[in-house]
């Protein structure tokens, strides 16, 4: 049975031209960057060009830093403890602002800050689903020293107001950090038309491979590493350079951002066509505006039909979604963002994502849309509540 892969806000497929620039650096120019012989001399150019590919792809100033790390969790962790070390411990500026959206990775890391006497706060999504960026300015105290909010939502694709954030910011003096991993590859992410001072992404969500990725400090903005070591990225991230990775994400991104049109046309027209199929059924509710989400992403809840027991019924049909975040998908409680936007309990329990990619073909979705129809008639057949 071919299967069909509906689940790229939790990863993506690399891009075979991806794994093709990534192969002559596993068994053939295999050398560390910083030796000072043939075999260390010779990959620098390609991580120059990885550099070049990054800075385009997100259109970062000359002076601005990219620091490669090992994923987005890493790059999260670094500017949250690192904001800790550097401004909040010694100063009356102990305040920090994020959302309730966030992956765990933000949350946990502020979480972890609580408990040395750093005071969070956790914005809560309004009935839509945002963030705004009065809800921002109205958090904002002269104690807060950075504000933390991501650009899309990985479960709804929700894309959040990040440039009157950071204007709100700005005007406020106070730092900015977008995690924007869910962003890079579907939409514009352009750091000079939206002034963040930290961003973060993920190669594997945009069809680069695991294990790598970075993370954007505006030229100035000083922050601590959170691995210490060796001089490599110019001291803010110790370690060797994963030489693979790094020159895979290069090309990843130029791909992702050559294929921005095809995203908001060729994969925004399935994913409408997926949705407009769902809206079809008896009491489903999707989550946000679609021209307010990622060209490629719905969340839905379907009543009478449990999100867990959706998720089996499609992978016996070979068809692979989520219930939310992966890293979330043992947890039986409601979904928070449904919660937030009103659903009530029953309903809270129904969410199902499905994220398509560039990848997604036509006749993917049609099977998946008949698919869909057929396992709704049969659990809500066998729903006691529905
Ligand atoms: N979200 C999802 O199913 P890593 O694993 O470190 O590369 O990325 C973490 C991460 C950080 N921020 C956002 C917004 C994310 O969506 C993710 C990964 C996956 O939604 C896996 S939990």
């Amino acid at each position: 049975m071919e299967r069909i892969y509906l689940d790229n806000n939790a990863t993506t497929i690399v891009d075979p031209a991806v794994r093709d620039a990534m192969e002559p650096f596993f068994c053939h120019m295999y050398g560390n960057p910083n030796s000072l012989h043939s075999f260390g001399i010779e990959v620098r150019p390609y991580l120059h060009q990885a550099m070049e590919q990054l800075y385009t792809g997100i259109n970062a100033a000359d002076d601005d830093d990219i620091v490669i790390n090992s994923c987005a969790t890493e790059g999260n962790n670094t500017v949250i403890l690192g904001f800790y070390f550097n401004l909040l411990k010694d100063t009356r500026k102990k305040h920090i602002i994020t959302t309730q959206l966030e992956h765990p990775c933000i949350r946990e890391s502020c979480r972890y800050l609580e408990t040395h006497g750093v005071k969070v706060t956790y914005l809560a999504p309004d009935r839509d689903g945002m963030i705004t960026a009065e809800a921002v300015r109205g958090a904002i105290t002269d104690q807060t020293a950075l504000v933390s909010v991501m650009w899309a939502n990985n479960e709804t694709g929700l894309i959040l107001p990040i440039k009157e954030i950071a204007e709100v910011c700005r005007e406020r003096g106070v730092y900015l950090h977008t995690d924007a991993v869910q962003a890079i590859g579907k939409i514009k992410v352009d750091v000079q038309e939206v002034p963040v001072d930290f961003l973060t992404f993920s190669a594997h969500k945009f069809h680069g491979p695991k294990g790598v990725g970075g993370l954007y400090i505006r030229n100035g903005v000083s922050l601590p590493p959170l691995l210490h070591g060796g001089e490599q990225m110019g001291g803010r991230r110790a370690g060797t350079v994963d030489v693979p990775g790094m020159v895979a994400m290069g090309k990843a991104m130029e791909l992702a951002n050559q294929h921005l049109a095809f995203e908001q046309t060729e994969v925004r027209r399935l994913r409408d066509k997926l949705e407009d199929a769902l809206l079809k059924i008896d009491d489903v509710l999707v989550v946000g505006r679609r021209e307010l989400r990622t060209p490629n992403t719905v969340y839905v809840s379907i009543r009478g039909v449990e999100g867990e027991a959706l998720i089996w019924d499609l992978n016996q049909n070979g068809i692979a979604a989520s219930t939310g975040s992966a890293c979330a998908s043992e947890s039986l409680e409601a979904s928070p963002i449904l919660t937030a936007i009103g659903a009530d309990k029953e309903l809270a329990h129904t969410g199902v994502r499905l994220s398509l990619s560039r990848f997604t073909t036509e006749q993917e979705i049609d099977f998946t849309i008949y698919t869909i129809s057929k396992a709704v008639m049969r659990l809500r057949q066998l729903s006691t509540s529905y």
